[in-house]
């Protein structure tokens, strides 16, 4: 395991932790500053930099390197595809989206990208992403076919073959901007027969929900959008305030 999975080990050895989405196309420069330092002083613990429009080598490289200067979270590629990798970040994701219907997004693309991960000196952790209903954009460009809200049982069965294939975390993701978060009952579920950390993201907006997430054994809670939208206003503050009272016991 490299430096950013042992942090991360480490962290969640003490509660549950969450990763504050920068869409690099959205939020440069000061903007992007302004998130990194905010969420670490709010408890975030790592900053995933990723989106699934405009995204070019050179606004991830220019905002990886914004958020690396003006923060101390580690920097993590959510990629959209080899267009995302920078040498600037720390680590990338390097995921399979377990159940699309383009191989290049289950593992082609991995194989072209690769070696460009080793060069550019990028820590890989590995991680099967399963996208659910409604899925977003993320379902549509990514040619999904999504695990539907009332199937608990195809997303279990996904997060553990993920998990035999070696994979170290698993992602639950309802897409950006989602109605409302992956169910809990699902999250439960998945969770049950996991033993590797389980990342849940997409429509998360209050407290309530990131509560509900984490009782239901969410570990890792992804939110982006309402940063995008409201900045680091009283949604984004009240998720990160049940995070951190998970941490402490409470
Ligand atoms: C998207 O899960 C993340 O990949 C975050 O979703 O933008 O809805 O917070 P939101």
């Amino acid at each position: 395991m490299g430096r950013v999975g042992e942090y991360l080990a480490d962290r969640l050895r003490r509660g549950p932790l969450h990763f504050t989405l920068v869409d690099p196309d959205k939020s440069s420069g000061e903007r992007a500053s302004a998130i990194g330092r905010g969420a670490a002083e709010l408890g975030s613990d790592a900053i995933l930099l990723g989106g699934s429009t405009g995204i070019s080598t050179q606004k991830m490289g220019a905002a990886a390197k914004a958020l690396k200067s003006s923060g101390p979270l580690p920097v993590i590629i959510f990629p959209e595809g080899p267009v995302s990798l920078t040498g600037e970040a720390d680590a990338i994701l390097f995921m399979s989206l377990l159940n699309s219907r383009n191989l290049d997004l289950v593992i082609r693309l991995h194989a072209k990208s690769a070696p460009e991960v080793r060069r550019l000196g990028l820590e890989p952790i590995s991680l099967g992403y399963l996208v659910v209903a409604p899925g977003m954009r993320v379902g549509e460009v990514g040619q999904v076919d999504v695990v539907p809200r009332d199937r608990p049982d195809t997303a279990v069965g996904y997060a553990l073959a993920a998990q035999m294939l070696g994979m170290q975390m698993v992602y639950l993701e309802a897409g950006s901007g989602a109605p409302s978060p992956v169910p809990v009952g699902m999250v439960r579920a998945v969770r049950d027969v996991l033993n590797v950390p389980l990342i849940v993201g997409g429509g998360i907006r209050t407290g309530s929900e990131a509560r509900a997430l984490i009782d239901a054994g969410a570990q890792i809670l992804v939110t982006g959008t309402i940063t995008e939208e409201e900045g680091l206003g009283e949604g984004f503050r009240a998720i990160l305030t049940e995070v951190r009272r998970s941490r402490a016991g409470g």
